[in-house]
């Protein structure tokens, strides 16, 4: 039988069959001896093949197809074990807010280029404008129109009041879409509006309005009409991929249509004469604050 991996806590892994029935699995022993970099060798968004026994009913997974894509997240920055978060992911949406728990543009940026780097096309989701202040409304405008022009959709929404989530329901049907952002921004509150019925459990905003790591396992949901929203724990910085300094330009969209125009080949985009990307910066077509942002990620890796 083929399935799909919804859900996996320890050695305790929930598969979605092709018919839409739910089966508890095992994971076949060589898997957990064959990965050593991994510390869970089967993750949610596993397309994989099963056995269940006709006496007990449990499932035994006794295949992993080859992924397209995964993300990771490692334990430490130096661990040699890093975590797969999910596998297999068609679009990745940054849940944000300028409200509490404010996100930086720098975070941002951190996730949009790590998504760059696996090849998962991103989008940013700017969550609770029912308590943004004219302010904050003007700088979401200002935050959308840079990040549109860079190449990422954004969305404003508010989980709580249900308001705009038109758009949004239709860009993730059919789909498998990953949800990340800080704990606290309203991921599973999203989840919960976009599909009632979920019941997800979601954080109290009290006294700590950094938000609490309510969510505390990654676990996929199913979308009426079809497609798939992975809930995922709130996360606190990126460092989630190891990039080679040459790589990072390629990772900002907006910046890699210029890149065959400077001057060296080897240009790092900071200093050299004949820069295509400081021209554009220049005229425009480059914002300073991805700019920035490039030379923070170039400085930190
Ligand atoms: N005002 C307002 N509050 C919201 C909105 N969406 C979520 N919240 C509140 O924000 C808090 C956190 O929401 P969660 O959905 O638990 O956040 P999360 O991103 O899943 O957090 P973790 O699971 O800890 O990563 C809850 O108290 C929600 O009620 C919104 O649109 N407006
Ligand atoms: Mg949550
Ligand atoms: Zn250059």
């Amino acid at each position: 039988m083929e399935g799909l991996v919804i859900k996996s806590t320890g050695s305790r892994i929930t598969v979605r069959l092709e018919n839409g029935g739910i089966q508890d699995c095992r994971l076949k022993g060589q898997f957990r001896i064959r990965d050593i970099k991994h510390t869970n060798p089967v993750a949610i968004g596993d397309r994989v093949v099963l056995e269940v026994d006709p006496r007990h009913g449990d499932g035994l997974i006794t295949k992993i197809h080859p992924r397209d894509n995964y993300i990771i997240r490692k334990a430490t920055k130096l661990s040699k074990v890093s975590h797969i978060i999910a596998a297999n992911l068609d679009h990745a949406y940054l849940i944000v807010t300028l409200a509490e728990p404010r996100t930086s543009t720098g975070f941002i940026d951190r996730f949009l280029v790590t998504a760059a780097g696996y090849y998962i096309p991103a989008s940013l989701v700017f969550n609770k404008i029912d308590i943004y202040t004219k302010e904050l409304d003007t700088l979401f405008e200002e935050l959308k129109e840079i990040y549109e022009a860079a190449g990422y959709p954004c969305y404003a929404v508010s989980a709580l009041k249900g308001t705009n989530l038109k758009g949004l329901k239709s860009v993730l049907k059919g789909k498998i879409n990953l949800f990340a952002g800080h704990s606290g921004a309203g991921k599973s509150a999203l989840i919960n509006a976009i599909q009632p019925g979920l019941d997800i459990r979601t954080g109290k905003m009290g006294v700590h309005l950094k938000g609490m790591h309510t969510t505390t396992f990654a676990e996929m949901h199913e979308i009426s009409g079809g497609g798939f929203i992975v809930d995922t724990p709130g996360i606190r910085e990126f460092g989630l991929i190891h990039f080679e300094q040459s790589e990072i330009p390629r990772c900002f969209p907006e910046m890699e249509k210029f890149l065959p125009y400077c001057q060296y080949q080897d240009c790092t985009h900071t200093h050299e004469p004949g820069c295509a990307v400081k021209n554009a910066l220049e005229i425009g077509a480059v914002s300073q604050l991805r700019y920035n942002s490039y030379l923070s990620i170039l400085n930190d890796s």
